[in-house]
């Protein structure tokens, strides 16, 4: 199964340890595409990678070959918005994950979407059995 992880980064990389627990995690389960989303080293102003549109159009060929999208949306990212929005109209299941406890508000557009999964969670322990079950049943109902 591959995994696409969505996950701040010019939006902000206050959550990018948590991003690292929750792709190690998820690699128990299958190949995450997207491992460098939680990468420590990886800051929002760093600009010496590849440029925006090598960035957004390799992404999106990692989003179309995907199997899976699990969204981190509890910082608030432009990015992952994008993402979340582009891979509904895909078809793709979409699991999103927001921590509650936080000054940030979820927007209407993930919490009101009918298309998204949504889980509120406080800490990382907590995510384990759902994203076990989620994965589980995608993969049993393919
Ligand atoms: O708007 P954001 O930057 O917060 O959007 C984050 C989301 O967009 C992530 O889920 C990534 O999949 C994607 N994304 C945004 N920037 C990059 C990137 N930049 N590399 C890979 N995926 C990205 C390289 C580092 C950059 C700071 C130069």
């Amino acid at each position: 199964m591959k995994i696409y992880f969505a996950g701040s980064i010019r939006g902000g990389r206050q959550d990018a340890g948590l991003y690292e627990q929750i792709i190690q995690y998820l690699k128990t389960f299958g190949e995450v595409l997207t491992e460098h989303v939680g990468d420590p080293s990886l800051t929002s102003a760093g600009d010496d990678g590849p440029n925006d549109q090598f960035i957004h159009d390799r992404d999106l060929e990692w989003l179309q070959s995907s199997d899976v999208i699990v969204a981190e949306v509890t910082a608030v990212s432009m990015g992952v918005g994008y993402e979340v929005g582009r891979a509904v109209e895909m078809g793709k299941p979409v699991l999103c994950l927001f921590r509650e406890g936080t000054s940030s508000n979820l927007s209407a557009m993930i919490a009101g979407c009918s298309d998204v999964e949504l889980i509120y969670y406080s800490e990382f322990e907590e995510l384990r059995k759902p994203l076990q079950q989620y994965l589980f049943s995608f993969n049993a109902s393919k």
